[in-house]
């Protein structure tokens, strides 16, 4: 408890500078959308207020109901809209900026990012949590490039925003629409990624007609396990190499 305590007033002292992060704006068609209009707000964590920053603590738990959309986040459904985005757009998840006058907040965790969507049953997706949902579906996955900078490292390094492309023959209505970036320490003995975890709200347009199998679903929380050596991997491949992996969970559905 001490020692929370400890980190808690040092996190305040430094809090102008940086604290881990998180994404509360939309991004639809290149266009930033107000705060917490589609992305499901988080609470802070217990013990760690009243500061707004701790919203970034990450996820921790791979098998808490926060895992699913963030902590607390089912709470803000009914007070987030739904962002209309047609199938084949790209969309993004940008960090709040609240922190701009900062000058160095960014992405400054290397690892990957993935996107999942998971339909609300009868398309109610103010009533739907995800949580326990056992048809979660990833569809995209952002890893390394040699277009990143430095070349062959992490996209989303140093960057504000992280996109993904929503696939043009995903069925028609309304999903939770679900950000995971992951971060795991290297050199770090103890296997334990940083989880940063958003939910949008989405209704999606389009022609559908995708088809999926079994494979392609999996649910949260209970995908992971800390075991997962594509958690290990993260820490002691090169990012070029890791993109093979494409993260923990099932392969990206391309519809
Ligand atoms: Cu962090």
């Amino acid at each position: 408890m001490k020692a929370i305590l400890f980190l808690g007033q040092v996190g305040a002292l430094i809090s102008s500078v940086h604290a881990h992060y998180y994404f509360s704006i939309f991004v639809v068609n290149k266009t930033e959308t107000p705060e917490w209009k589609y992305i499901r707000d988080v609470a802070i964590e217990e013990g760690f207020g009243p500061y707004t920053w701790q919203k970034g603590r990450p996820q921790y738990d791979l098998d808490s109901p926060d895992f699913v959309c963030g902590r607390s986040a089912f709470l803000a459904a009914n007070k987030t809209e739904t962002a209309d985005v047609v199938a084949g757009d790209i969309v993004g998840f940008h960090l709040t900026h609240e922190f701009d006058d900062s000058g160095n907040y960014d992405i400054f965790h290397q690892g990957y990012a993935s996107a999942f969507l998971a339909r609300a049953p009868n398309d109610d997706i103010t009533s739907f949590s995800g949580v326990g949902y056992d048809k979660w579906f990833k569809i995209d996955f952002v890893g390394a490039s040699m277009d990143a900078i430095p070349p062959g490292g992490w996209i989303t390094y140093q960057k504000t925003s992280i996109n993904f492309t929503i696939p043009e023959r995903v069925p028609p209505g309304k999903y939770l629409l679900r950000l995971e970036h992951i971060m795991n320490r290297r050199n770090n003995e103890i296997n334990e990624p940083e989880c940063y975890i958003q939910c949008a709200q989405v209704n999606i347009m389009g022609q559908g007609g995708g088809v999926f199998i079994n494979e392609d679903f999996t649910k949260f929380p209970g995908a992971y396990s800390i075991d997962d050596e594509k958690f290990t991997k993260l820490s002691t491949l090169e990012p070029m190499e890791y993109n093979k992996e494409q993260g923990p969970g099932p392969a990206v559905w391309t519809g």
